[in-house]
């Protein structure tokens, strides 16, 4: 206890650099002269293989002779966290390579935080890539690609690189076990082999056939990208808060269940039932699925009960962390350790009590209020072993990579999403006079192009599934069937009455009508289903406006990845070349793939509602945002939009004229097809 309390001290002491001092154009500044294209060049080697040694020469080099060369100076803290760090390594306290990493646990994240911190610390891009070529070589690979990740991700020095696609670098997480024998095989036999890897499970289980969903590598680079955008263990002194945290956690989950859902109704399966403690888990789950170091996930049987997990947490405690939750929603506050209340009754207490939730270090009171969704990730994650007597390595629902291919990930986040929908119907419903926008009326929507999804396959390297010698060294590939739609546009025909010009958000959801069973969802059920599919801002201007929206625009998703070969050579010959890198369209990773914008259709049809609101909000350039704004913010900076995430379909509608009779509302309904035509 004493020593953590010292280590707080000393990182409290060592006073983070805020993002300003990094910007390093501005004069007196250490500037670092380094292009993007050799940034990128840096970041591809130190990935490149990450279970292997490295190859690349001046990276060796720079790690040898690192510990010999070290100047305390070039760092932030004047060495404070990198002298921690290499006593902790020549302590051996740290874990060893080729060892299983898991950021839930604590130890582990620990020591991939401090290398994290170490990053941070860097004055210029020279320090920060001397510092991690060696601890690529000293550290677990897992902690280390996690540390490197988050820092491209949150420091200033990493502008303008782009992540190479986790599913390449660490492909285990990604791909069936079946796929990386065969990997392996065409390695040793020096045959170069492209496999087309089927989603886990069979026919016999119906939830396989949304396998393609939960298994989907763009889905799960979103979402283990949106984990590391917003980490539960972020703190401020890293340099910036981060805005509206804890509601993006309950709005990017809610909106993953809200397309599961749609996806599971065009397969003919009810929406998603919420997990309980006190119930079985209906669903087992095989992952199909191994570690490159540290063997099998993991699986769990059909219909078990919870138990509870030694070293992890009694059921009986998750039933009273929720009671806790649950309290504080139906008295509208919650208590700090000071016994102090924070009211919640209002439109921020959704970001407090997402914070509370997930929980993150942002949350007012962990020792009341516990840590439901990563105490319930890891309890998941063990029920196949609670008491570790098979010393079984952690379970998917341990990684926020392979979380989402066990069924169960949807089934709790359901039960979440249900505490949340309890505080948010403790609102009184939006009014016609908040939904109010005097002059503005949508006149017309209509698309362009039709509105239809398909199968596609799409080929993923291999080449680091496998070990390597300088011998053999040959093309291995995944194909995987994935989904994709068909290009569109929306014509939105909007009339401004008002005699100037009007600043206006534009809010596009998209909406499942009926059950499973064909029957009609009331605006109430309805409205907790639909997807986000757009949210933008225009200039209204006096009269009749024609709004074209491409669906490539939306703010909800984002472009592909680059492929990690493409990558390699693209940095390569610039480097080479001598000129920049402009790969800016790709840096963001968090986002729901572009491809994937439209929820699967049926063959002959899916009936959805397309609702559109024009809300009175204050113009955002589009210049301003990211691309992938709506579920991703914005870094450092806050959430564009201020209207609570999901306006205004977030409250109760027990009278659906309010929207009906509001001129800036409108809705039509639309059919999405599915397969070739
Ligand atoms: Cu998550």
């Amino acid at each position: 206890m004493k020593l953590l309390v010292l280590c707080s001290l000393v990182v409290a002491a060592a006073a983070w650099p805020s993002l300003s001092d990094f910007q390093g154009d501005q004069p007196g500044k250490t500037q670092s002269l380094v292009t993007v294209a050799k940034k990128q060049q840096d970041v591809n080697r130190l990935l490149h293989r990450i279970y292997d040694d490295v190859t690349y020469p001046e990276l060796n080099a720079a790690a040898d002779t690192f510990e010999a060369t070290l100047d305390v100076t070039r760092y932030k803290d004047g060495g404070v966290a990198i002298l921690r760090l290499l006593k902790e390594l020549h302590d051996h306290r740290l874990a060893s390579r080729h060892r299983v990493f898991s950021l839930f646990n604590a130890r582990q994240r620990e020591e991939a935080l401090m290398l994290f911190e170490v990053f941070m610390q860097c004055q210029t891009w020279e320090e920060f890539s001397r510092s991690a070529a060696f601890f690529r070589k000293h550290m677990n690979e897992g902690e280390f690609v996690y540390a490197l990740y988050v820092t491209i991700i949150h420091s200033p020095l990493g502008k303008g690189i782009v992540l190479p696609p986790l599913y390449e670098v660490t492909p285990h997480l990604f791909t069936n076990s079946e796929i990386i024998n065969k990997a392996y095989a065409a390695q040793m036999t020096n045959t170069p082999g492209s496999f087309r890897m089927n989603f886990t499970g069979s026919r016999r289980n119906p939830e396989q056939q949304v396998a393609y969903f939960g298994e989907d590598i763009g889905m799960n680079v979103h979402h283990v990208t949106w984990h590391m955008d917003f980490p539960f263990w972020w703190t401020d002194s890293y340099g910036h808060h981060i805005d509206r945290k804890g509601e993006l956690f309950f709005w990017v989950h809610h909106q993953l269940s809200a397309r599961y859902n749609s996806e599971r109704l065009s397969n003919w399966l009810d929406v998603v039932d919420e997990l309980s403690w006190e119930n079985v888990i209906r669903d087992g789950f095989a992952p199909h699925t191994s570690y490159k170091f540290g063997g099998e996930f993991p699986a769990r049987p059909d219909n078990i009960r919870f138990t509870d997990v030694r070293g992890v947490a009694r059921v009986r405690d998750m039933v009273i962390t929720e009671y806790r939750i649950r309290d504080a929603i139906a008295r509208g506050y919650i208590v700090n350790p000071n016994g102090e209340t924070i009211d919640i009754s209002n439109d921020h207490g959704i970001d407090i009590l997402g914070d509370v939730i997930e929980s993150s270090t942002y949350s007012p009171n962990v020792n009341y209020y516990g840590s439901l969704h990563n105490t319930a990730h890891i309890m998941l994650g063990r029920q196949g072993d609670p008491q570790g007597k098979f010393n079984m390595p952690p379970g998917v629902m341990e990684h926020f990579e392979t979380a989402t291919r066990d069924p169960s990930f949807f089934r709790l986040h359901k039960y979440m999403d249900n505490i949340f929908k309890e505080h948010k119907d403790s609102f009184d419903p939006y009014s016609k006079d908040d939904l109010a926008f005097p002059g503005v009326s949508i006149e017309s929507i209509n698309i362009d192009g039709e509105l239809r999804t398909y199968f596609e396959e799409f080929e993923f390297d291999l080449e680091n599934a496998a070990d390597h010698s300088e011998f053999s060294d040959v093309e291995i590939s995944a194909r995987v069937p994935r989904l994709n739609h068909k290009e569109f546009a929306y014509n939105f025909g909007i009339n401004n009455n008002n005699d100037d010009e009007v600043e206006a958000a534009i809010r596009v959801y998209l909406c499942p009508v009926r059950d499973a069973h064909g029957v009609e969802f009331t605006w109430d059920q309805g409205r907790w289903h639909c997807i986000e599919m757009d949210k933008f801002w225009r200039k209204l201007s006096s009269g009749a406006n024609m709004v074209v929206r491409k669906s490539s625009e939306s703010s909800v998703t984002r472009p592909d990845s680059m492929s990690f070969k493409v990558l390699r050579q693209k940095a390569d010959e610039a480097v080479t070349g001598g000129y920049d890198l402009n790969l800016e369209k790709y840096v963001e990773a968090c986002g729901i793939p572009d491809r994937m914008l439209l929820p699967k259709g049926k063959t002959n049809g899916m009936d959805f509602a397309l609702m559109v609101f024009v809300t009175p909000d204050a113009h955002i350039d589009e210049s301003e945002v990211n691309g992938n704004h709506a579920h991703c913010g914005r870094h450092g900076q806050p959430y564009p939009d201020t209207r609570p995430m999901g306006y205004p379909l977030d409250r109760r509608i027990p009278d659906k004229r309010v929207f009906l009779e509001t001129p800036s509302t409108k809705f039509i309904n639309v059919k999405i097809f599915h397969g070739e035509n």
